[in-house]
């Protein structure tokens, strides 16, 4: 029987409560709740597109994650060196990155983020301190140690972050890059979306324990567990891990508990297939979305209300759908682009 370490957070029927933000700057707060409705506006688009047969390629949705990224990248600068992987919409957004660019990419537009041939699943804005993402689980940990390695040897104080799932955390190389890390002291900050699924397979078919903290106890890393849907309490815990990292004490490990409302890949609930995942589970930890309690938060501190809500929505909705357009409009790249910049050698 797996241990269920993490207890009441991994529970879809706790916390559904609104998110206590009192002593909280008001001003941080309400950019939190923009980042992460431009989030979910931006993944409803590419889920509606996938439906409908516009993008091509598969989509690897967060909707119901996006306290995590928003409440980490609170914390980071855009010289920092962040790498993801198959579900990063989010991690590069919350960096500031353009919702247009995102679009163009996974519709194959040659503005797209890595020029139109990537999609969905290879991200790169290095302008935004997003060094990029690849489909390979795991792919880019070991690679977030080295450029956060190389930021200390370059004498700066900014770091590496590697974002991986609980699925990622299967891979050997993430063992290999938690002994390096803390080895060689690296300024890197591993983020774990403990979604409690990997593809289809809950947790329990695939580990002895839910917890992902254990292999930051097992490297000796500081490290913090929190609600991952709750956007205060991950950039607090984000705050104190990467205060510690810039400061020279070496990486740092936050597992955020969070659960996605869609299936593994693209627009459907998978539902049918999911071991574990039933409707009752996914419509429980849909009581649990990070925006509604931020919302409702704010509202109780009087700072928010409805209207000002639909006002923001509708700003939100219009810009993402302004870039949608946009880039449904471009063009795809050239046959020459693929030998020149996925085969070749040409400079990106
Ligand atoms: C090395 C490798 N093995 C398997 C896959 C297929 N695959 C893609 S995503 C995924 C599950 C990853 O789960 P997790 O790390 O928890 O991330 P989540 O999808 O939950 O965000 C798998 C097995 C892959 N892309 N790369
Ligand atoms: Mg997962």
């Amino acid at each position: 029987m797996i241990s269920r370490s993490l207890g009441r957070l991994s529970d879809s029927t706790q916390f559904h409560e609104p998110l206590d933000v009192a002593g909280q700057d008001r001003i941080v707060l309400t950019q939190q709740l923009e980042m992460m409705l431009r989030i979910r506006y931006a993944e409803r688009f590419l889920a509606n597109g996938r439906r409908d047969g516009i993008v091509g390629g598969p989509v690897h949705l967060g909707i119901g994650q996006e306290a995590v990224a928003t409440g980490v990248a609170a914390v980071l600068r855009k010289s920092d060196r962040i790498f993801g992987g198959h579900r990063s919409h989010s991690h590069v957004l919350s960096m500031g990155g353009s919702v247009y660019r995102l679009f163009a990419e996974v519709l194959a537009r040659r503005s797209g983020m890595s020029r139109g041939m990537g999609g969905s699943m290879h991200l790169w804005d290095k302008p935004n301190g997003f060094y990029g993402a690849v489909p390979i689980v795991a792919g880019t940990v070991s690679l977030a140690v080295g450029a956060g390695l190389a930021a200390k040897l370059q004498g700066v104080q900014d770091i590496g972050v590697a974002y991986l799932g609980d699925g990622a955390m299967e891979e050997g190389v993430v063992h290999e890059a938690l002994n390096l890390a803390r080895m060689l002291n690296a300024p890197v900050l591993f983020v774990v979306e403990n979604n409690l699924f990997a593809s289809h397979m809950h947790i329990s078919l695939r580990q002895p324990s839910d917890s992902m903290v254990r292999f930051a106890v097992a490297n000796d890393i500081e490290h913090s567990v929190v609600d991952g849907n709750d956007v205060v309490k991950t950039h607090q815990a984000a705050d104190a891990l990467v205060q510690r990292i810039r400061a020279g004490h070496g990486p740092g490990f936050l597992e955020a508990v969070t659960f996605r409302w869609f299936g593994h890949v693209d627009w459907r609930e998978d539902i049918d297939v999911g071991v574990y995942r039933s409707a009752d589970e996914v419509s429980e930890w849909r009581k649990r979305d990070p925006i509604a309690r931020l919302y409702k938060g704010l509202c109780s501190a009087g700072w928010f209300d409805e209207t000002t809500m639909a006002q923001l929505e509708e700003k939100i909705s219009q810009e993402v759908q302004k870039a949608w357009d946009l880039a449904l409009r471009d063009e795809s790249p050239s046959i020459e682009a693929m030998s020149d910049y996925v085969y070749g050698a040409r400079a990106a």
